[in-house]
């Protein structure tokens, strides 16, 4: 159980990597600055009720400005690496559906300048291409519907990797596509707030392809750097054994998990998703050839972990459970479930109203090491939101947030002790940010941001992560 565990000190392997994770318009502002163009979140948070108060990433924690002293403060947490993410914006800010335009040079200075600064505190640089915010020109241009995206994206791709790859080990093409896909163009709760099947499932191969492409892309500019994606595996748990409750997590499993494993992993769609889905699409967007630019060869592999999903296939008598948040009418980003239900669940939940199960963790990377043996895997986020304040005493007491940290870190643990190979693990937050529809009303952090003053503030779990940090080890 998790109490045996905590119990002892968990020691990690040598070498592993402690990192903290953040994205681009989370974190940056200075969205009209350094020669940078708008994205697709600028325009969605721009719109009216979009997000939750009106928030924008205008400002978010002002880290453009302020990145030299972010970095002075992981060196001080002791962190061995920082997952961040480029705003294509930034790097080719006239990028067209028919080519990406010239490379800016504030741009690439703004993270060329992250890198070094990373480097002299002796932190290991994560970078990722793209976490969300697509340059609003190309969704002009049909977005993530459009193969030319994907096109545009291994052009980008090269250009980053030409420019940084002598210095970062690591490039992470995707963060979680099956939020852009399902979110972005499906239910509409992230931008670019579409609401159509069939462009959600046309977007989930031009994602993949994009993939497949950069990786070939990353390999070609930068040789010595490695290569992986990042993806919110779901840890399907049907309610009952039923056959029906069994179905329902069949369906959810292909939509979030298989739809992007299958095709990375293996080089196939699954048949069940595209049958499912035949009333939809008829998938005439996977062109020749294209299932093998997917599967190109991986260096590693990034799963995002945050909560359980526990579905059941729903009877109509009486109105569905949708615990996932996309209830009353609302579109829905789960394509052909319309008889799956997201059951309310009880026990423990953080201030996303996510319930917390560490199993997910582990059982999600040994089906990752099981499925692809050898294949390195990385925790590229884990992490909770509450609601914490700093006290009179300039402390922010976030117990709620070192327990999940501490159970979820147990779970690493004990997959690697059941042979994953993990080797890195990402606390998602460093900073409060912009928590996307909910804007700066979700704190993930564990340093805390203060809106008013953008002054930083390590949490508790910022000083019991930097014990972990110090000892290779969650300490008993
Ligand atoms: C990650 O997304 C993101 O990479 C990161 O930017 C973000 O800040 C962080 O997590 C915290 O949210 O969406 O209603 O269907 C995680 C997004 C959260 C998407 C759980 C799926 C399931 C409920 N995932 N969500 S719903």
């Amino acid at each position: 159980t998790q109490d045996a565990t905590a119990a002892e000190t968990l020691q990690f392997p040598p070498g592993f990597l402690w990192g903290s994770a953040t994205a681009s318009y989370q974190i940056e502002g200075a969205v009209a600055e350094g020669g940078r163009t708008p994205s697709i979140w600028d325009t969605y948070s721009h719109t009216p009720g979009r997000v939750q108060g009106g928030d924008t990433g205008d400002v978010a924690d002002d880290h453009y400005h302020r990145f030299r002293d972010d970095v002075a403060l992981m060196a001080e947490l002791g962190l061995t690496s920082y997952r961040f993410s480029i705003s294509w914006s930034r790097i080719t800010p006239q990028v067209g559906p028919d080519g990406i335009g010239p490379v800016n040079a504030e741009g690439i200075a703004f993270y060329s300048d992250l890198v070094d600064a990373l480097l002299e505190a002796g932190i290991q640089p994560s970078v990722t291409l793209y976490h969300w915010d697509l340059p609003q020109a190309l969704e002009d241009a049909g977005g993530w519907t459009s193969r030319r995206t994907a096109e545009r994206f291994g052009e980008y791709a090269a250009v980053v990797a030409a420019a940084l790859g002598d210095r970062v080990p690591m490039f992470i093409t995707l963060n979680e596509p099956w939020c852009s896909a399902f979110l972005g163009y499906a239910s509409g709760v992230h931008a670019p707030g579409r609401t159509e099947d069939a462009a959600a499932l046309t977007a989930v191969h031009h994602l993949n392809l994009a993939h497949g492409l950069a990786a070939a892309a990353i390999r070609a500019a930068a040789p010595t750097a490695r290569v992986a994606i990042t993806l919110n595996l779901a840890w399907v748990l049907p309610e009952s054994d039923s056959p029906r409750d069994a179905d329902a997590a069949r369906r959810v499993d292909g939509l979030q998990n298989r739809l992007f494993l299958d095709p990375v992993l293996h080089g196939r769609y699954p048949q069940d998703v595209l049958d499912d889905t035949a009333g939809v699409t008829d998938w005439s967007f996977v062109l020749p050839g294209d299932l093998e630019v997917i599967a190109a060869p991986l260096d590693a592999f990034g799963l995002n972990y945050y909560s359980p999903t526990i579905v059941r296939y729903w009877t109509r008598e009486r109105p569905k459970e949708q615990a996932d948040g996309h209830g009353d009418g609302a579109a829905s980003p789960w394509i052909a479930c319309e008889d799956v239900e997201f059951p309310v669940q009880h026990g423990t939940k953080t201030d996303m109203g996510w319930s917390i199960d560490p199993r997910g963790l582990t059982e999600l990377l040994l089906r990752v090491a099981a499925e692809r043996p050898g294949l390195e895997l990385m925790v590229t986020e884990n992490g909770a939101a509450f609601p914490d304040e700093v006290g009179a005493d300039g402390r922010v007491v976030d117990t709620d947030r070192i327990d999940y940290l501490r159970t979820h870190l147990a779970a690493v643990h004990r997959a690697i002790g059941e042979g994953a190979p993990v080797t890195a693990y990402f606390v998602w937050s460093f900073l409060d940010n912009f928590e996307w529809a909910w804007g700066y009303a979700k704190r993930f952090g564990i340093v805390h941001v203060d809106y008013a003053t953008l002054a930083r503030t390590p949490k508790g779990s910022a000083l019991f992560y930097a014990d972990v940090i110090r000892g290779n080890a969650v300490p008993a």
